[in-house]
Formats: C-alpha cells, sequence, structure tokens
C-alpha cells in the first residue's frame, strides 16, 4: 500500500471585507482569500474534504463576493490535472455546508457521503443570518426540499445519493486522518488533522480560522454561530497542532496559500 499523500485542489478566490474576515478588528476593505479542497490518497481510499464553490451559484446568489474561478479551478478540472476524474473519489466529507465548502457535491452522487449530523438540519432550518452561508443547497435533496429550493438540484440528484452518515465529536475517518470538531463557526464544523509515514503532520484549521493571524490573535470570521465556542474551538485546533507538531493549513489565507502546494504537487 502507498503512503498517505494529501493534494490541494485550488477552487479559485473570492472577496470579502476585511470585518467580516476579522470580525470586529478589521482592518475594513477588500480582502481576496483563497477557496480550495484536500484530497487525500490513503491506502483505505481517495477522501475528498469539501468541494468548493460554484462560480454561477456565487454570480447568482453573491456577486458582490468577485468569484474568479478558471476552469481547472472547478472540482473536475483540477481532478483533471490529476488525472482523475470525480468517480474516482470514494469518500466526501464536508467539514460544514457553506455555500465555499459544498458547492462541488453534486459530482458526486456515488461517492460515501460524512458530516457532523448537527448540520444537515441546521442547512434545512439555518438561524435568519446563516441563510447567505447555507445558500447553495445543491448538495442534498433533503435540505433543498426543506428551502423550497429544489430548482438547485442537479437532474439525478435524490435522497438516497445525497444522504449523508452524520458524526459527533472527534472522529479517525481512517488511519491517521483525524475529523476534529471546532464549532463555532458553524453548528457542526470540523478541522483536520493528518499523520503521515515520513513527514510532520498538517492540521488543517478549515473555517476554524480563516488566516494565520486569525489564530495568532484568536480573531474569528464574522460569520459564525457561538462565537464563544469559535473562541474555544481555535484554542483547541492551536493545542493539538502543537501537542502533534502540526503544520497548521489555513483555510483562506492567501499569502500563506501562495506557498501552498496545488496541482500535481503534493504533500506526503
Ligand atoms: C465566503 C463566505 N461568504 C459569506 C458567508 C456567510 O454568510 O456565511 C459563511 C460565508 C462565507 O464563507
Ligand atoms: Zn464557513
Ligand atoms: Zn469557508
Amino acid at each position: 500500500m502507498s503512503d498517505t499523500k494529501i493534494y490541494l485542489l485550488d477552487g479559485g478566490s473570492l472577496v470579502l471585507d476585511g470585518y467580516h474576515v476579522f470580525w470586529n478588528r478589521g482592518p475594513g476593505g477588500e480582502v481576496r482569500f483563497p477557496v480550495y479542497s484536500i484530497l487525500i490518497e490513503h491506502a483505505e481510499g481517495r477522501f475528498l474534504i469539501d468541494t468548493g464553490y460554484d462560480y454561477d451559484h456565487v454570480m447568482k446568489v453573491l456577486p458582490f463576493e468577485k468569484p474568479i474561478q478558471e476552469k481547472h479551478q472547478t472540482i473536475p478540472g483540477a481532478l483533471a490535472l490529476l488525472g482523475l476524474e470525480p468517480k474516482d473519489i470514494d469518500v466526501v466529507v464536508n467539514s460544514h455546508f457553506h455555500f465555499d465548502h459544498c458547492g462541488g457535491n453534486k459530482y458526486f452522487p456515488h461517492a460515501k457521503k460524512i458530516c457532523h449530523r448537527s448540520e444537515i438540519p441546521q442547512a434545512c432550518n439555518p438561524q435568519p443570518f446563516e441563510h447567505l452561508g447555507y445558500s447553495d443547497l445543491s448538495f442534498s435533496a433533503e435540505a433543498a426540499e426543506a428551502r423550497g429550493a429544489t430548482a438547485q438540484l442537479l437532474e439525478g440528484t435524490t435522497r438516497a445519493n445525497s444522504t449523508f452518515e452524520g458524526i459527533e465529536g472527534d472522529v479517525d475517518l481512517a488511519k491517521g486522518v483525524r475529523l476534529v470538531s471546532t464549532p463555532g463557526h458553524s453548528i457542526g464544523h470540523y478541522s483536520l488533522l493528518v499523520e503521515f509515514p515520513k513527514r510532520q503532520p498538517m492540521m488543517f484549521t478549515i473555517d476554524a480560522a480563516y488566516t494565520q493571524k486569525s489564530l495568532e490573535t484568536l480573531c474569528q470570521a464574522a460569520f459564525h454561530i457561538d462565537p464563544v465556542a469559535g473562541v474555544n474551538s481555535m484554542r483547541k485546533v492551536k493545542k493539538l497542532a502543537e501537542d502533534h507538531g502540526a503544520e497548521l493549513m489555513y483555510s483562506h489565507d492567501m499569502e500563506n496559500f501562495r506557498s501552498y502546494k496545488t496541482g500535481t504537487q503534493f504533500y506526503g
């Protein structure tokens, strides 16, 4: 069996105001940030963590986030760079269901799907301030029906092929691949810790900390359901990364992303 490898699938970029990236701290002004998905090649299968945003969805619902996404930054395009197709993915895990993490789920009707057990009910019935975050419902027939948005569903998306296994707490997806429960940003948010046979572990904060500065200053994004839980989750991520000697990887940090390996380059 081959050793664990991680590929980052570049998913393009979006724009937010600095006060949304750094809640109550700023500075304000346009911040362009990357979106990417995490492909784990593992002896137990191919795992994809998150699926980026759908360009047409963002142009329709959040055009003010000014999406830039080339063909090689779509999910099929990014997989094609690696000689892969969506059907080669065994398991799709969503860290949470904000639109910039589930837009490509539609390409994986065949895959096993996993998420926190509270995230689908939340996408079905979000708080008033969460509607924009949970606006792409193409990942779930159940959520689209609950929100009266079945028009978003691709033909062929059914309840049966968009059903998730619900989990809670910290869960080992496979040997050395751990989903770390980090609620606050969303109700059932997960971060990810991956260990390798031959290299330093990697801790993906995902949206518990958009950027390095976010984690260093314990400053979360303006989008959250429970800011106190969010700060505690940042402390948990920091401590786990320290205890494991893990390299920290941030979800939406353009400066760091420029040095991340993408395309055919990999970690492992
Ligand atoms: C990128 C982005 N834009 C808007 C929202 C939101 O309303 O909740 C989460 C989120 C985002 O990640
Ligand atoms: Zn999010
Ligand atoms: Zn995000």
